[in-house]
């Protein structure tokens, strides 16, 4: 019998104030509006920004759910929806793409006019949500909401991937591996024969990693405070592993000692004020380029030595990867399934739905590198 049009009721893990677990409930996922998608989620992994929500470090709207790496299929298409029709297998894009906008259309562009990140992303267009409990209207997270069996998604915030590919897998592709990748490739354009560093060896790190090899970098220095990180990192092309642990000295000292003189790229995939600094006094005076990829506390304001940007040093920031969402995800779900690169080393567990509080112990315990939920 078909649900398009009828409210659905399904599980969803709803996290209801700060620092608190999440609990699963039955919800009630209202039909999509004009221009919005519903979907039904197949699988989701967990990323340290989910667990940025619930510390507070990203400001969010309670009560929530959280979720932005997943796949799902779609069940219905509100009025207007062209680019999916139900049964499509899709992936969720926390960076929508409109394709219009000033930002869609310049070349450089990945964050679009129309569709914001923060609190703007927990509710619809409309500004209204399209998930209760009891009647009780629940926020949405990052223009996606994974965590629930199903969820609804603006259209520009949804895109068609290759009906085959694994969702336990090409999840990956919605957040973390893309994020990561596309930082060292396209953020800060890792060249051939160069030394980058990459701070931070979680799944958006590793990735990092494995771009920074795919684009040719020589050496390849990963750094963490878990050495337990090492084997992978080394696994997916790190040349040297480091703990800033095991210095008296800074690390960006450590570091500008082991290349004389500094790396050509940083990658800080942490989220930290103190490795922000290093990893941007950690490259080149001159030529280095350092990129924020992990996401610092909002509204944070921090101090950095004016110096190392007057000496030539250049600091970016950069968001999935800097990928054009719509257009890049369905390209590197195929590129995934031709073999071009791998994401099983990034997948340490798999968990149903109601295991969710255990995924994110292992990550704040950093014994995991990927969770997935599968539903
Ligand atoms: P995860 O927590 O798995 O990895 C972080 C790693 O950093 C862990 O291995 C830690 O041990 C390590 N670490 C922590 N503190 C230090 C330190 N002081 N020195 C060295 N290493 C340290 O996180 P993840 O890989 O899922 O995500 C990493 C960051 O990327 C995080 O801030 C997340 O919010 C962000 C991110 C950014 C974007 C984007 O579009 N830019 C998208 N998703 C996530
Ligand atoms: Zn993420
Ligand atoms: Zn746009």
């Amino acid at each position: 019998m078909s649900t398009a049009g009828k409210v659905i009721k399904c599980k969803a893990a709803v996290i209801w104030e700060l620092k608190k677990p999440f609990s699963i409930v039955e919800i009630e996922v209202a039909p999509p509006k004009a221009h919005e998608v519903r979907i039904k989620i197949l699988a989701s992994g967990i990323c340290r920004s989910d667990d940025h929500a619930v510390s507070g470090s990203q400001y969010t709207k309670f009560p929530a759910i959280l979720g932005h790496e997943g796949v799902g299929v779609v069940e219905s298409i509100g009025e207007g929806v062209t680019c999916v029709k139900p049964g499509d297998k899709v992936i969720p894009l926390f960076l929508p793409m409109c394709g219009e906008c000033k930002n869609c259309k310049h070349p450089r562009g990945n964050m679009c006019d129309k569709h914001g990140l923060g609190v703007e992303a927990a509710l619809m267009a409309d500004g209204t949500s399209r998930f209760t409990y009891k009647g009780e209207p629940i926020h949405a997270f990052g223009n996606t909401s994974t965590f629930t069996e199903y969820t609804v998604l603006r259209e520009d915030a949804v895109v068609k991937i290759d009906a085959a590919a694994p969702p336990e897998k090409v999840c990956l592709i919605g957040c973390g591996f893309s994020t990561g990748y596309g930082a060292a490739i396209n953020t800060a354009k890792v060249e051939p024969g160069s030394t980058c560093a990459v701070f931070g060896l979680g799944g958006v790190g590793l990735s990092a990693v494995m771009g920074c090899k795919a684009a040719g970098a020589s050496r390849i220095i990963a750094i963490d405070i878990n050495k337990d990180k090492f084997a992978k990192a080394k696994e997916l092309g790190a040349t040297e592993c480091i703990n800033p642990n095991d210095y008296k000295k800074p690390i960006e000292d450590v570091l500008v000692e082991m290349t004389n003189g500094g790396v050509d790229y940083s990658l800080e995939v942490i989220g930290r004020h103190e490795t922000l600094n290093s990893a941007l006094a950690a490259c080149h005076k001159n030529y280095g380029i350092s990129v924020m990829v992990g996401v610092p506390p909002s509204l944070s304001q921090m101090t950095i030595m004016p110096t190392l940007l007057f000496t030539g040093r250049t600091w970016k920031g950069s968001l999935f990867g800097g990928w054009k969402s719509k257009v890049a995800v369905p390209k590197l779900v195929s590129d995934f399934m031709q073999k071009k690169f791998t994401l099983d080393p990034l997948i340490t567990h798999t968990l149903p739905l109601d295991k969710i509080n255990e995924g994110f112990e292992l990550l704040r315990e950093g014994k995991s590198i990927r969770s997935v939920l599968v539903f």
